[in-house]
């Protein structure tokens, strides 16, 4: 019955305008935008936060600090998301955790910890629950709205169904009203009030003996393990005339090409050079993230990229490595000088091509680089190719939630068509 939830700036399910797509706007539609002013958030947040209950204190986590970096690692190793039936856990490395949470903007006082009390002066209590926040800019339609983006909400397991989670959201609320940020984006596996979108995860199988072993694969009926591996063969070469790994120096030209490729959506991120450069190509993300451009006659024409995370197998604490898609575009979604007025059925098709022979030299790639398996949402143009390139619906379905901004939803590609 969502008692928290009921009580804080969201839509309500079955809001009439949330029932129609992005172009409609029923009469009886509540208008797009904030759901809470600004002074009336400014004025709820209070100089101090709630007291939390006896034994337990707030603080903040140093992720400069190796041992408190360390200690996020642990509790997020431990306690973070598993899958629907609790076989896999996500295994954030530390890098992983410094990269996401320290993009350019970033304040620590929005990586807020719980720590059990300590009675020894010297020591600092153990780490029991967490929650992040970092900056962003991000485009609903026509609005750019600076937002905090949350997430690693993480309760330890001793601790859950006790409250916590509604504390530490509303902690992080009020650190960021106190800065002026008003609205927040950020996604779960769970049905809260109300998703702006939905979008299921596709898995396209690199190393399927070692995700069958492991119980992420199964064996098709009528299947065999050797079909299953001839199924997901690779070519050992990429095929792409001028793909090679991205530099800091193309960040320009690809900040231009994903802005432009990104405007065709309703709901999306916007990135400066700087955020473009640390999300994609510096030391942090170095190890973390891959990033690749096609470069033809000197001009870049698409750009790639992946992230790694691993999970851990909790019955066998083996782990499978795993590529996620990131952002990428392509100038094949635009027109070019000698197609003067194309018919949006043919630069989908030009479109369509395009990503499938990129996605398929990214596979080759992400294989090369010893991934077991590569993972893509249903989000973006991801619909045109994750079929075509052996991408299997998964069980996990993700939510996109905005907080304090009011919009149509988006079709996330979670419907008939696409579950198969
Ligand atoms: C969740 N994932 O419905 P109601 S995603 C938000 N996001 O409230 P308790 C969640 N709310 O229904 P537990 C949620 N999961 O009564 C549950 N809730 O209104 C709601 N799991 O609290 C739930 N990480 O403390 C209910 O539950 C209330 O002890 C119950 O703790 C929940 O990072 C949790 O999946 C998720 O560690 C911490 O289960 C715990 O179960 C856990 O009794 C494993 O809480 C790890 C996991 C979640 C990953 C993520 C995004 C989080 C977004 C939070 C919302 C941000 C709002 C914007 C704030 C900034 C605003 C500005 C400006
Ligand atoms: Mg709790």
């Amino acid at each position: 019955d969502y008692k928290f939830w009921n009580t804080q700036p969201v839509p309500k399910f079955k809001e009439p305008n949330l029932l129609q797509t992005t172009n409609g706007s029923g009469s009886d539609a509540l208008p797009e935008g904030a759901i809470l002013p600004d002074e009336v958030c400014r004025k709820a947040a209070k100089p101090e936060p709630e007291q939390l209950l006896g034994g337990f204190e707030w603080c903040l986590v140093d992720l400069e600090d190796e041992t408190e970096l360390q200690e996020l690692y642990e509790i997020l190793y431990n306690h973070y998301v598993e899958d629907v039936d609790g076989n896999f856990r996500f295994d954030y490395s530390k890098k992983f955790l410094a990269w996401a949470l320290k993009p350019p903007g970033w304040k620590k006082e929005w990586h807020i910890g719980v720590r059990t009390a300590s009675s020894d002066a010297g020591k600092k209590g153990k780490l029991v629950a967490f929650i992040a926040g970092t900056p962003a800019t991000l485009k609903v339609k026509s609005k750019t709205l600076s937002i905090v983006e949350i997430n690693f909400l993480t309760v330890h397991h001793k601790l859950r169904s006790k409250r916590l989670a509604p504390v530490l959201i509303k902690e992080v609320t009020r650190r960021c009203y106190q800065n002026g940020i008003y609205q927040a984006l950020y996604t779960a596996g769970t049905v809260l009030p109300t998703p702006v979108s939905t979008a299921r995860y596709f898995h396209r199988s690199l190393d399927w003996p070692h995700l069958y072993k492991n119980g992420f694969s199964h064996l098709p009926m009528n299947g065999s393990e050797i079909r299953q591996k001839y199924k997901y063969r690779l070519d050992s070469q990429t095929t792409t005339k001028g793909l090679r790994p991205m530099k800091k120096s193309d960040v320009p030209a690809v900040k231009d090409l994903l802005t432009r490729y990104l405007e065709r959506f309703a709901i999306r991120r916007h990135f400066d050079e700087a955020e473009l450069e640390h999300f994609l190509c510096s030391d942090e993300s170095k190890d973390v993230v891959w990033s690749f451009v096609v470069e033809q006659e000197g001009k870049i024409t698409d750009f790639m990229s992946y992230y790694l995370l691993e999970s851990t197998v909790l019955k066998t604490s083996s782990t499978i490595r795993a590529a996620y898609l990131y952002y990428y575009a392509s100038e094949s979604a635009f027109a070019t000088p000698s197609q003067p007025k194309p018919k949006a059925a043919v630069l989908q098709t030009q479109l369509q091509t395009r990503l499938q022979a990129l996605m398929q030299d990214l596979l080759i790639l992400a294989k090369k680089d010893n991934f077991h398996v590569f993972n893509a949402l249903t989000i973006l143009d991801n619909p045109l190719f994750l079929k075509e390139t052996k991408f299997e619906p998964g069980d996990g379905k993700l939510h996109f939630y905005l907080f304090n901004w009011r919009t149509a939803v988006v079709p996330g590609g979670v419907d008939e068509e696409m579950q198969i």
